[in-house]
């Protein structure tokens, strides 16, 4: 019997979607603005899971280079039919919704091809697409009916509910205008809809309640993919809305049959410190839970801790990066520079700040609630560091050159600074984040950063210690998770060596 790991999947990787093929699962996560976009993780036993590659591994696939803050690549739904995989997914306020192909779910993945409106007249509006299809071929498109276009107001977007249309895949046209189904118990935000066969019915799952501590999944049943559906007795399944537990906003979920037969859920949900006021640093993670049967009738357990151990990722910089690395609205391979010096990671600047949206920074996610990050730059003639961020107004950053080493925080518009001289030109920069310790003044927080740098030889000094909280998915601007990765803002940063340690503790 596979072990159920909680995190499935540590870090920002939210809105999971996963599929069975030949004895192996497949799972596609969200992705927002960075790329590669929407990585693959595979695994054969549900324990071990390995990133084998992403769908969007080349400039134009998603249109995320001019994304806003907070847009990009949205909610996959990963399937497989005749053969062939296929993901479907929202590029928020970017290319649109769309339809991807791979006879490897490694890659290469296809261009993607937007899915568009009878008329022809764009693309589908509405975000969380499913793509099903029935004993016959039809193929089907279900997705949450939130508009982005035209005039949103975020606090008030319209919401059309739960919609579906038929599909012709070889024109990428919707085949009719969309039809509403079942779209839950009347919480906010139907979304995340998938559709399934199972013994004879036919099955729509979604999420509702918003991605936050009220966010929960519902389901509804009938004799054919377009309805009509009867929600369950049941509803919501799953939720952790008003409980202590250590997992919240549990929601978005995927059903599959696990490798030992029984079914289970894939799901996104946080891992909140402190109170009433809690805050989830790492931003939404992936979790799975059994789910049993009853009556023709799923139920889902609810979600239980039960971390990894720790790990200890070191990266000396002597060959390609791996797939971990991601960019902001860029790739990494524009920007890294393995091959000028032996052994480093140039970063070239270009004039851009981590306040702008494609800055020189490749970095990857935080993966442990405890984490401590030390780099090795050499910053001769030049001016860089190592930071953690959620978005270009929500970082924290420790930069050294030109004699000097400051650690910045920038925070929704509110600037920090600390400053300390620098002999020489190689140091260690150092980004932990820790529980707080015993007398620190705010206990009711997420983590604690502590910023310090340690010059050749010498001893390390403390420059700073931030809030975590400022830097958790309740705080910041944008719903991704904690990036963290070393950038350039003026010349030629060498990174000689990058060390992360963490645990879940
Ligand atoms: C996603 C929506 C949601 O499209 O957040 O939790 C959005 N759910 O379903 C982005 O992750």
């Amino acid at each position: 019997m596979s072990t159920l790991f909680n995190p499935l999947i540590n870090g920002f990787h939210p809105d999971p979607s996963v599929v069975a093929v030949d004895g192996a699962y497949y799972l596609a996560t969200s992705t927002f603005e960075y790329l590669p976009g929407i990585p693959i993780h595979r695994s054969t036993d549900f324990e071990t899971w390995e990133l084998i590659g992403h769908v969007a591994t080349r400039p134009g696939q998603l249109g995320v280079e001019e994304v806003p803050t907070g847009g990009g690549a949205w909610a996959p739904t990963i399937r497989h039919h005749d053969g062939i995989f296929h993901l479907v997914i929202t590029d928020a306020m970017g290319r649109g919704m769309l339809h991807f192909t791979a006879t490897d779910a490694a890659g290469p993945w296809s261009d993607g091809d937007l899915l568009v409106k009878a008329d022809g007249s764009g693309t589908l509006e509405g975000i969380d697409p499913d793509i099903a299809w029935d004993a016959d071929g039809t193929c089907y498109v279900t997705f949450s009916g939130l508009q982005l276009t035209g005039a949103l107001n975020p606090n008030q977007p319209a919401h059309l509910g739960i919609q579906q249309v038929r599909v012709d895949l070889a024109s990428h046209r919707a085949l009719e205008e969309p039809r509403s189904l079942w779209s839950g118990t009347g919480l906010m935000f139907p979304e995340a809809p998938h559709l399934y066969a199972i013994d004879g019915a036919w099955y729509l799952l979604i999420a509702e309640g918003g991605t936050e501590r009220g966010h929960s999944i519902s389901i509804a049943r009938g004799s054919s993919p377009e309805g009509p559906f009867v929600g369950a007795p049941g509803n919501p399944l799953v939720s952790a809305r008003s409980t202590p537990r250590p997992i919240q906003n549990t929601g978005h979920g995927d059903l599959v049959v696990g490798p030992d037969g029984d079914w289970l859920c894939v799901l996104l949900g946080v891992r909140p410190r402190s109170g009433t006021r809690a805050f989830s640093a790492l931003g939404r993670e992936t979790f799975v839970t059994p789910v049993t049967w009853d009556d023709g009738w799923p139920a889902i357990a609810p979600v239980e801790l039960n971390p990894r151990p720790g790990t200890r990722v070191e990266v000396d910089f002597d060959g390609p990066l791996d797939h971990e690395w991601v960019g902001i609205r860029r790739l990494p391979a524009e920007i890294a520079d393995l091959s000028s010096r032996e052994g480093a990671l140039v970063l070239r600047a270009d004039g851009t700040t981590l306040a702008d949206s494609r800055p020189v920074f490749v970095g990857r996610r935080q993966e442990h609630l405890n984490n401590a990050v030390t780099v090795r730059v050499d910053v001769s003639g030049c001016v860089g560091g190592l930071a953690v961020r959620y978005d270009e107004g929500f970082r924290l950053e420790i930069e050294a050159g030109r004699g000097t080493v400051t650690a910045r925080a920038a925070l929704g518009g509110l600037l920090q600074e600390w400053s300390a001289p620098l002999q020489g030109d190689i140091v260690d920069l150092h980004l932990d984040s820790a529980k707080p310790g015993p007398g620190w003044r705010m206990v009711s927080t997420s983590d604690i950063f502590h910023v310090g740098f340690t010059a050749d030889g010498g001893e390390r000094v403390e420059l700073a210690e931030v809030d975590g909280r400022f830097l958790s998915s309740e705080v910041a601007e944008s719903f991704t998770g904690r990036v963290i990765g070393v950038y350039a803002v003026e010349g030629d940063v060498a990174v000689l060596g990058w060390t992360a340690e963490g645990d879940d503790e």
